[in-house]
């Protein structure tokens, strides 16, 4: 069988085939009378009575313990595992962000069990896939059953698979040498439109829709490279896709999937490299890829496979989590979540690739620098904790214990006014935010530690977001069971963070019908004095971008279109290449 064969395909195989096909009897082929089943003949209906499956309808998957399945259902129920699920359980389901999901557990909770779950979900931060609507009463059944077989073993994707859908679709010396139109570069948002497999490239001066580009599926991230020229995003179908800003309008001029499933990108920044490499990770095959940062060329591929940092045991699936580029060194920072190390991976000499393993905790997730783009702060998730790498004398600084499923997203760095600078995350577990000092030059006393621990609104919050010229901190609930929390975002005064949080009805603002209408991810503009929610509705509901003026907290534009579908991620081009937050 190719490698390059889509997974799907490669099921393991307890599949015993039942194959009863008759439908292509061909003595009663003329036979063109009508009957009550379109596409049936009378002869065909005197024969067998009615239309029998297909073959995938008919072929049993059955795995010892688990209830049987058709074909057709193991397929659908692959495909909506790989949408929805792997990325917290795993695609081999050993868990991560979520719990593990392997048959010896399923298997013993049982289909109830399991439909429960999954229709309601849980206050750990299981989302509610039943009840929001994601999935019928039929999926759910077929995902409950469906989680107690063996999970298909996903093949692996090297440089032949790389390089046959890496394309240039512009050559570099086709391309621009400046900018071929008025818009102000750095302003400009790149809008993830999850559900639809595009970004919008939105003008944070008129709040005008640019473009909206083709590219993978539910993109995750955009990252600007260091001039600020591109912008790389990267789609759960691990396809990378590099827009040119100088283009009018801008274009995709190179594409590559690295995979088969991926969470980040990014683009070196290191004094001398900039914007001459990108790499991405995976999390299946569990690989990065270390690109040319013109045209995507893949050089260089590493797996990640390997032993855990505590039980040293040998994990075959550590996905790539975030990844940054130090400003100290021609490296990048990548987060392997599984085994719970971080790499530093020197890319000054691709032939000589150097990489230095820093022992974190497992697992890690997402981070951020602090103010002074020294420090990497990063959660390790799981363990209910952040580990700071220090990117200059490259090494673990510390691990601070930060309860519970400690989630930044890149983090907020304010200036506390009794601790100093410090660095911010908030939760999914809990309705805890953690301050944690990141001055060991002024405040010693508190560097590393958690110097404040206050209340958002509730657990469920995937971000935080401030600016340096801003005295807001944003603090959003996307995933709290309340629509009265999911649909607000709290914002603290960080001159009077004693006096609590105000809630601002942003989903109410934004002034849409029926939908979950999740307030997420605020992103300042390049100037920090606008702050950007996407109110995130299902794939057919409207949903909006809130513009809010960061010194009055007062609406300032609601953004609708109809081709703003599912809006998460927003990237302004200025605070993703400088790393502001
Ligand atoms: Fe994310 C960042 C992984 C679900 C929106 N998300 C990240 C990063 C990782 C990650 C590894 C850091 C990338 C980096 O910095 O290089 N996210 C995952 C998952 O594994 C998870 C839990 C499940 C999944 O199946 O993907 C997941 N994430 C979501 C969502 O459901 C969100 C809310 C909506 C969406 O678009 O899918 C979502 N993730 C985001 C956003 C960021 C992000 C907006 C970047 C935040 C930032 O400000 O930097």
């Amino acid at each position: 069988m190719k490698k390059t064969q889509h997974w799907r395909k490669l099921l393991p195989l307890a599949v015993v085939c039942a194959g009863l096909n008759f439908t292509g009897v061909g003595a009663l082929a003329e036979d063109e009378g009508k009957t009550d089943h379109p596409g049936v003949t009378p002869g065909e209906m005197a024969y067998k009575g009615a239309p029998v499956p297909g073959a995938d309808e008919m072929k049993r998957v059955v795995t010892p313990g688990a209830p049987d399945m058709t074909q057709a259902e193991f397929d659908l129920a692959t495909k909506l595992y790989f949408e929805r699920c792997a990325g917290c359980h795993g695609v081999l389901r050993k868990g991560a962000t979520g719990k593990p999901l392997t048959t010896d557990i399923t298997q013993q909770r049982g289909t109830e069990f399991l439909k429960a779950l999954i229709n309601y979900g849980s206050p750990a931060g299981m989302p509610n896939w039943g009840t929001s609507g994601d999935f019928t009463e039929e999926q759910i059944d077929i995902m409950a059953r469906y989680l107690q077989h063996e999970p298909p073993m996903p093949p692996e994707w090297g440089m032949e698979e790389m390089k046959g859908t890496w394309k240039v679709h512009v050559p570099v010396d086709k391309r621009p040498t400046k900018p071929q139109h008025k818009y102000n570069i750095d302003n400009i948002f790149s809008v993830t439109l999850r559900d639809s497999g595009q970004v919008a490239l939105i003008d944070g001066d008129s709040k005008d829709i640019i473009a909206v580009l083709d590219t993978g599926y539910a993109v995750h991230i955009s990252r600007a490279s260091h001039s600020g020229r591109y912008v790389f995003t990267i789609g759960r179908d691990a396809k990378v896709d590099m827009i040119d800003l100088y283009m009018n309008p801008p274009k995709v001029v190179a594409t590559i999937k690295v995979g088969l499933e991926a969470r980040s990108v990014e683009t070196s920044k290191f004094k001398g490299f900039e914007d001459k490499l990108a790499i991405a990770g995976s999390y299946w095959p569990p690989q990065y890829v270390i690109m040319d940062g013109a045209t995507l060329e893949p050089k260089k591929i590493v797996s990640t496979r390997g032993m855990t940092v505590d039980t040293q045991e040998y994990h075959p699936e550590p996905r790539v989590a975030a990844i940054v580029a130090s400003h100290e060194h021609p490296e990048f920072i990548v987060n392997v979540k599984e085994t719970g190390k971080i790499l530093l991976v020197n890319y000054s000499d691709l032939n000589a690739l150097s990489v230095t393993t820093l022992e974190a905790a497992r697992f890690l997730h997402d981070g951020g620098w602090d103010s002074t783009q020294r420090y990497f702060l990063t959660a390790a998730n799981q363990s209910d904790k952040i580990a700071v790498v220090d990117a200059k004398e490259r090494e673990i600084e510390a691990l601070v214990d930060a309860p519970k499923i400690p989630h930044p997203g890149r983090g907020a760095n304010i200036k506390d006014p009794k601790y100093g600078p410090v660095w911010v995350t908030s939760s999914l577990g809990n309705e805890n935010m953690t301050f944690i000092g990141t001055d060991p030059v002024n405040n010693p006393k508190h560097a590393w530690k958690v110097v404040r621990t206050l209340k958002a609104q509730g657990g469920g919050s995937l971000f935080v977001k401030t600016h340096p010229k801003s005295n807001n901190l944003w603090v959003d609930n996307t995933l709290h069971p309340d629509p009265n929390v999911s649909q607000t975002i709290a914002v603290y005064d960080i001159n009077n963070l004693d006096a609590g949080y105000k809630v601002l009805p942003i989903a109410e603002w934004a002034g849409l019908g029926e939908g979950p209408k999740r307030v997420v991810q605020p992103e300042y503009n390049a100037a920090g004095d606008e702050v950007w929610f996407s109110v995130w509705s299902g794939q057919e509901q409207e949903s909006a971008i809130v513009v809010v003026d960061d010194k009055t907290r007062k609406l300032k534009k609601v953004i609708k279109d109809k081709r703003l579908v599912t809006p998460t991620g927003k990237f302004n081009v200025y605070n993703t290449r400088k790393d502001i937050y």
